[in-house]
């Protein structure tokens, strides 16, 4: 059976345009509760360990420089299928072949800066909740 979280950042790129708004707005729209949430900043460490899963990719050092060159915002979201539907609610990866309406058609200015982050399992939603937040910060 599908799990019920998924975890999500509102990347750099989306925080410095002022759409921190917009796309929680869409979050809540559809269906989505925000059980934990806070903005702060990566270091180049912390965003490295968190995308280790692509340190041999090509474009992880682009990636680690750019999520930790502003404030993100973190959140823990809940919903029947949320892993799946969060994806189909941001849509894909690169912007110009994401659906129309999805956050990151809206948002995103290209595959790098794509605006948001969505766990891609319920076991990676686990880790990577897990990582951001404390028990106490969970609700
Ligand atoms: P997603 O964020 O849709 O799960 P991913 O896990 O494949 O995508 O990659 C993680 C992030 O790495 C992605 O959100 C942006 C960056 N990235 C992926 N492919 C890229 C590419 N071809 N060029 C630059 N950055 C890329
Ligand atoms: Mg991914």
């Amino acid at each position: 059976m599908a799990g019920n979280k998924t975890f999500t950042m509102i990347k750099p790129d989306a925080v410095e345009s002022g759409h921190i708004g917009a796309i929680l707005a869409k979050i809540n729209e559809a269906g989505f509760r925000i059980t934990a949430m806070k903005m702060m900043q990566l270091s180049a460490k912390k965003a490295g360990e968190f995308y280790a899963v692509h340190k041999e990719r090509p474009f992880y050092g682009e990636l680690v420089a750019f999520m930790s060159s502003g404030p993100i915002v973190a959140a823990i979201l809940e919903k029947d299928n949320a892993v799946e539907d969060f994806r189909t609610l941001i849509g894909a990866t690169d912007p110009a072949k994401a659906a129309p309406g999805t956050i990151r058609a809206l948002y995103a200015r290209n595959v790098g800066e794509n605006a948001v982050h969505g766990s891609d399992s319920d076991e990676n939603a686990a880790i990577e909740g897990a990582f951001f937040f404390s028990g106490l910060e969970r609700f």
